[in-house]
Protein backbone atom coordinates (compact mmCIF):
# COMPACT_ATOMS: atom_id res chain seq x y z
CA UNK A 1 0.00 0.00 0.00
CA UNK A 2 2.56 1.85 0.96
CA UNK A 3 4.40 1.82 -2.12
CA UNK A 4 1.64 2.53 -4.60
CA UNK A 5 1.15 5.53 -2.47
CA UNK A 6 5.15 6.11 -2.83
CA UNK A 7 4.64 5.88 -6.45
CA UNK A 8 1.82 8.20 -7.62
CA UNK A 9 4.03 10.74 -5.48
CA UNK A 10 6.38 10.06 -7.84
CA UNK A 11 4.70 10.00 -11.01
CA UNK A 12 3.18 13.65 -9.59
CA UNK A 13 7.35 14.63 -9.48
CA UNK A 14 7.23 14.92 -5.73
CA UNK A 15 8.97 13.87 -3.45
CA UNK A 16 9.84 13.53 0.62
CA UNK A 17 13.35 13.78 1.18
CA UNK A 18 14.45 12.84 4.92
CA UNK A 19 17.79 14.49 6.28
CA UNK A 20 19.14 12.46 9.36
CA UNK A 21 22.31 12.07 11.20
CA UNK A 22 23.73 13.04 14.53
CA UNK A 23 23.35 16.99 15.47
CA UNK A 24 26.29 19.30 14.36
CA UNK A 25 26.88 17.22 10.54
CA UNK A 26 26.10 20.00 8.88
CA UNK A 27 22.13 19.06 7.81
CA UNK A 28 20.48 22.68 8.23
CA UNK A 29 23.91 23.80 6.59
CA UNK A 30 23.01 22.07 3.89
CA UNK A 31 20.09 22.70 3.27
CA UNK A 32 20.83 26.18 3.33
CA UNK A 33 23.19 26.07 0.61
CA UNK A 34 20.94 24.40 -1.51
CA UNK A 35 18.55 26.97 -1.04
CA UNK A 36 20.72 29.69 -1.37
CA UNK A 37 20.42 31.15 2.08
CA UNK A 38 22.77 32.48 4.32
CA UNK A 39 25.29 29.48 5.75
CA UNK A 40 26.96 31.81 8.73
CA UNK A 41 23.63 32.36 10.76
CA UNK A 42 22.77 28.45 11.52
CA UNK A 43 21.87 27.20 15.00
CA UNK A 44 20.93 23.86 16.52
CA UNK A 45 17.39 22.71 14.90
CA UNK A 46 15.22 21.70 17.52
CA UNK A 47 12.42 19.95 15.78
CA UNK A 48 12.47 19.91 12.48
CA UNK A 49 12.23 22.21 9.28
CA UNK A 50 10.86 21.71 5.64
CA UNK A 51 11.71 23.48 2.71
CA UNK A 52 10.74 22.82 -0.88
CA UNK A 53 13.26 22.72 -3.80
CA UNK A 54 12.20 22.70 -7.18
CA UNK A 55 14.93 20.63 -9.04
CA UNK A 56 14.85 19.12 -12.42
CA UNK A 57 11.09 19.61 -12.29
CA UNK A 58 10.70 17.25 -9.06
CA UNK A 59 9.53 19.03 -6.57
CA UNK A 60 11.50 18.09 -3.29
CA UNK A 61 10.47 18.05 0.46
CA UNK A 62 13.23 18.14 2.18
CA UNK A 63 12.54 17.52 6.04
CA UNK A 64 15.70 18.69 8.36
CA UNK A 65 15.31 17.12 11.94
CA UNK A 66 17.10 17.67 15.14
CA UNK A 67 19.84 15.21 15.52
CA UNK A 68 20.61 15.53 18.97
CA UNK A 69 20.54 12.61 21.31
CA UNK A 70 17.25 13.47 23.19
CA UNK A 71 15.22 14.24 19.81
CA UNK A 72 16.52 11.04 17.91
CA UNK A 73 13.51 9.22 19.69
CA UNK A 74 11.47 11.27 17.21
CA UNK A 75 13.37 10.80 14.12
CA UNK A 76 10.61 7.25 13.52
CA UNK A 77 7.68 10.47 13.83
CA UNK A 78 9.29 11.41 10.24
CA UNK A 79 9.65 7.90 8.33
CA UNK A 80 6.88 7.65 6.97
CA UNK A 81 6.50 8.03 3.00
CA UNK A 82 10.20 8.76 2.67
CA UNK A 83 11.33 8.46 -0.79
CA UNK A 84 15.28 9.01 0.42
CA UNK A 85 17.05 9.08 3.28
CA UNK A 86 19.85 11.66 3.39
CA UNK A 87 22.44 10.76 5.70
CA UNK A 88 24.62 13.61 7.26
CA UNK A 89 27.74 12.34 8.04
CA UNK A 90 30.43 15.17 9.74
CA UNK A 91 33.89 13.68 8.07
CA UNK A 92 36.00 15.68 10.95
CA UNK A 93 34.55 13.73 13.59
CA UNK A 94 36.14 10.41 14.14
CA UNK A 95 35.22 10.37 17.97
CA UNK A 96 31.57 9.66 16.32
CA UNK A 97 31.88 7.51 13.95
CA UNK A 98 31.08 4.12 15.34
CA UNK A 99 27.89 6.20 17.24
CA UNK A 100 27.14 7.59 13.41
CA UNK A 101 26.89 3.76 12.22
CA UNK A 102 24.90 2.34 15.19
CA UNK A 103 22.44 4.92 14.52
CA UNK A 104 22.08 4.64 10.63
CA UNK A 105 21.96 0.75 11.52
CA UNK A 106 18.75 1.53 13.81
CA UNK A 107 17.24 3.13 10.87
CA UNK A 108 18.07 0.67 7.74
CA UNK A 109 15.98 -2.13 10.05
CA UNK A 110 12.88 0.21 10.01
CA UNK A 111 10.03 -0.98 8.64
CA UNK A 112 7.93 2.29 7.39
CA UNK A 113 12.20 2.97 5.56
CA UNK A 114 12.03 0.20 3.44
CA UNK A 115 11.81 1.23 0.55
CA UNK A 116 13.46 4.38 0.92
CA UNK A 117 17.23 4.68 -1.13
CA UNK A 118 19.52 5.80 1.27
CA UNK A 119 22.01 9.28 -0.16
CA UNK A 120 25.43 9.60 2.52
CA UNK A 121 26.53 12.74 2.46
CA UNK A 122 30.15 13.01 3.70
CA UNK A 123 29.69 16.08 4.86
CA UNK A 124 32.80 18.80 5.69
CA UNK A 125 35.13 17.64 3.19
CA UNK A 126 36.37 21.23 2.84
CA UNK A 127 38.51 20.41 6.24
CA UNK A 128 41.86 19.33 5.55
CA UNK A 129 42.54 16.05 7.04
CA UNK A 130 39.01 14.91 7.37
CA UNK A 131 37.84 11.18 6.77
CA UNK A 132 37.80 10.28 3.14
CA UNK A 133 35.08 8.36 1.59
CA UNK A 134 36.64 4.77 2.07
CA UNK A 135 37.01 5.49 5.45
CA UNK A 136 33.50 6.76 5.58
CA UNK A 137 32.16 3.26 3.56
CA UNK A 138 34.13 1.26 5.67
CA UNK A 139 33.52 3.37 9.06
CA UNK A 140 29.44 2.48 8.46
CA UNK A 141 29.73 -0.84 6.85
CA UNK A 142 28.15 0.37 3.72
CA UNK A 143 29.24 -2.16 1.92
CA UNK A 144 27.25 -4.54 4.28
CA UNK A 145 23.56 -2.85 3.66
CA UNK A 146 21.43 -5.18 1.38
CA UNK A 147 18.34 -3.87 2.31
CA UNK A 148 18.41 -0.22 0.89
CA UNK A 149 19.57 1.28 -2.61
CA UNK A 150 22.69 3.57 -0.94
CA UNK A 151 25.36 5.62 -2.41
CA UNK A 152 27.99 7.64 -1.33
CA UNK A 153 29.28 11.69 -1.72
CA UNK A 154 31.84 13.73 -0.58
CA UNK A 155 30.36 17.21 0.03
CA UNK A 156 30.75 20.34 1.62
CA UNK A 157 27.78 23.08 2.60
CA UNK A 158 29.98 25.35 3.37
CA UNK A 159 31.61 25.34 -0.52
CA UNK A 160 28.39 24.14 -1.77
CA UNK A 161 30.80 20.97 -4.02
CA UNK A 162 28.39 18.21 -4.98
CA UNK A 163 24.95 19.41 -3.33
CA UNK A 164 23.44 19.68 -6.54
CA UNK A 165 25.24 16.19 -7.84
CA UNK A 166 23.52 14.79 -4.31
CA UNK A 167 20.27 16.37 -5.93
CA UNK A 168 20.76 14.99 -9.07
CA UNK A 169 20.98 11.04 -7.46
CA UNK A 170 18.08 11.34 -5.71
CA UNK A 171 16.17 12.44 -8.40
CA UNK A 172 17.62 10.03 -11.35
CA UNK A 173 17.11 7.48 -8.32
CA UNK A 174 13.36 8.48 -8.33
CA UNK A 175 13.27 8.10 -12.07
CA UNK A 176 14.58 4.65 -11.93
CA UNK A 177 12.26 3.39 -9.61
CA UNK A 178 9.23 4.59 -11.59
CA UNK A 179 10.45 2.60 -15.02
CA UNK A 180 11.25 -0.51 -12.83
CA UNK A 181 8.06 -0.65 -10.89
N1 LIG B 1 33.92 23.42 7.43
C1 LIG B 1 32.64 23.10 7.32
N2 LIG B 1 31.79 23.35 8.34
C2 LIG B 1 30.50 23.00 8.19
C3 LIG B 1 30.01 22.38 7.01
N3 LIG B 1 28.70 22.14 7.16
C4 LIG B 1 28.36 22.59 8.37
N4 LIG B 1 29.43 23.11 9.01
C5 LIG B 1 29.45 23.70 10.37
O1 LIG B 1 29.07 22.68 11.30
C6 LIG B 1 28.26 23.22 12.36
C7 LIG B 1 26.95 22.46 12.47
O2 LIG B 1 26.13 22.72 11.33
P1 LIG B 1 24.55 22.49 11.36
O3 LIG B 1 24.07 22.72 9.98
O4 LIG B 1 23.92 23.27 12.46
O5 LIG B 1 24.47 20.94 11.72
P2 LIG B 1 23.16 20.06 12.02
O6 LIG B 1 23.09 19.90 13.51
O7 LIG B 1 23.44 18.73 11.38
O8 LIG B 1 21.98 20.75 11.43
C8 LIG B 1 28.08 24.70 12.03
O9 LIG B 1 29.03 25.41 12.79
C9 LIG B 1 28.39 24.78 10.54
O10 LIG B 1 28.92 26.05 10.18
C10 LIG B 1 30.96 22.12 5.94
O11 LIG B 1 30.65 21.58 4.88
N5 LIG B 1 32.24 22.50 6.16
MG1 LIG C 1 20.24 21.41 12.29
Amino acid sequence: MLSILRKARLKDKEMRILMLGLDNAGKTTIVKRIMNEDVNSVSPTLGFIIKTIDYDGYKLNIWDVGGQKTLRTYWKNYFEKTDTLIWVVDATDRERLDDCRQELKGLLVQERLMGASLLVFKNKSDVRGCMNKDEIREGLQLDSIRTHKWHILPCSAMTGANLQEGLQWVVQDAKDRLFLY
